[in-house]
């Protein structure tokens, strides 16, 4: 059963949890990017996309019914990635990372790169990278260079897909799409790591996506301390042992710091 705390007052016991903390693992959603102004996958889009949800253009189906529209929404959120920079939570992991005496293993469903530019090593990106790109017919790998979009303007028309030089396939982003598998090594690690954890601590996402959302349990059903952090509750905060109810970028170097 959890305790939620206002980030102005975190308990000491929390702070120690933290600093005593050897194998910890971090999970992170789009929430730890919010602050960055990466929207998050379950907020009101705008522009060409206004008559859409994230859910609805993150799929196979969706692609394949309008390869141009989810094509343009992935290539401006690419543009948007790289006009934006990491926030004080990403650099507040990134720095416990680096602490001596400190093994510990971040793991992300974002597809950006945030976590790397804040000098972090992630283990795993269970959902892909948004700078991927793949062949959606036969798979071979496309590298292209960056889209020339206004990150922070939705483009003024959809832009069809560029093909695969292998098979004229049309090109799609790297990502894990609903329906599709999570690349199994990476969950298997992000996994192990999670049941070797002495605490695991869980920032910005819904947890409403499966599996990514079953991680925690492996922490729950081996006694494994349990942090959220989140503004809002979410469909894991009955699992844990502490919620922070505040932003990460201004929770994370709370915590760590003390
Ligand atoms: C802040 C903040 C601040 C705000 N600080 N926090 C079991 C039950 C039911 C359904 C399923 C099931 N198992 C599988 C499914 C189906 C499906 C699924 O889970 N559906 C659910 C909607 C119910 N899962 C899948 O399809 C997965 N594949 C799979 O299971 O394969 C096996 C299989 C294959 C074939 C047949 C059958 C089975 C694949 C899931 C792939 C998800 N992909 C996406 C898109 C990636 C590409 C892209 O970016 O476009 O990943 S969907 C989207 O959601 C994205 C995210 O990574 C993911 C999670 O979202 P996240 O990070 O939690 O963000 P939000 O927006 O939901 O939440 C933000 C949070 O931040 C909120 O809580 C805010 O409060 C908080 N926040 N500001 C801290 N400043
Ligand atoms: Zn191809």
């Amino acid at each position: 059963m959890s305790a939620a705390h206002p980030p102005d007052r975190i308990p000491d016991d929390v702070v120690q949890l933290v600093a005593q903390a050897r194998r910890p693992v971090v999970l992170t959603g789009a929430g730890i990017s919010a602050e960055s102004g990466v929207p998050t996958f379950r907020e009101v889009q705008t522009g060409l996309w206004e008559r859409f949800s994230a859910q609805d253009l993150a799929s196979v189906e969706a692609f394949e019914a309008d390869p141009a529209l989810v094509w343009t929404w992935y290539r401006w959120r690419q543009s948007l990635i790289r006009a934006v920079e990491p926030n004080p939570g990403h650099i507040a992991i990134a720095e416990w990372q680096q602490l001596p005496g400190v093994g510990l293993t971040l793991s992300t469903q974002n597809v950006d790169d945030l976590h790397e530019r804040a000098g972090a090593s992630v283990l795993a990106h269970l959902h892909g990278s948004i700078f991927a790109h793949r062949c959606f017919s036969c798979d071979e790998p496309v590298e292209l260079p960056d889209a020339d979009y206004d990150g922070f303007q939705s483009p003024p028309a959809a832009q069809p897909p560029p093909t695969c030089g292998a098979c004229d396939g049309p090109v799609r982003p790297g990502v894990v799409w609903f329906g599709e598998m999570l690349p199994t090594e990476a969950f298997e690690q992000t996994a192990a790591a999670v049941r070797a954890a002495d605490l695991v601590l869980v920032a910005g996402t819904s947890g409403i996506v499966q599996p990514a959302a079953s991680l925690p349990l492996l922490a729950l059903e081996r006694g494994t301390p349990l942090i959220e952090v989140n503004p809002e509750e979410t469909e894991l905060s009955e699992l844990m042992d502490h919620c922070v109810r505040g932003p990460s970028g201004e929770v994370l170097p709370k915590l760590l710091r003390g």
